[in-house]
């Protein structure tokens, strides 16, 4: 898959400070579930893991992508042929710009 840029917006949860007054409200959390792409489980520890996921509408078709970047710098890519709601990952291969794979030094 190749994309000129990415652009995506990040949703932070706002919790208040741990000595502000009132209730504490700390909601539960669901089971963790594996996610996967072509009926396996997700599986980037080839790469070192430190497995970073968004979900990002690339292809501007308004259901979103997901991108797994790595420690080692390359972004995997997932089209979803499901729904928002249900989706359904299917593995693209590394993302690429101009023909090459996209490499992100975090060092
Ligand atoms: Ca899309």
């Amino acid at each position: 898959m190749s994309i000129a840029f990415v652009t995506a917006t990040l949703i932070a949860i706002q919790q208040p400070a741990l000595d502000a007054p009132g209730p504490l409200f700390i909601a539960p959390l669901a089971s963790p579930v594996r996610i996967e792409a072509d009926g396996a489980p997700i599986d980037v520890g080839a790469d070192i893991a430190h497995a970073g996921p968004l979900l990002a509408d690339i292809t501007g078709d308004g259901t979103p992508e997901l991108l797994v970047g790595t420690f080692r710098g390359v972004i995997h890519v997932y089209s979803n042929s499901g729904t928002r709601a249900q989706p359904k990952w299917e593995s693209e291969g590394l993302l690429q710009a101009e023909g090459e794979d996209v490499r992100i030094h975090n060092w």
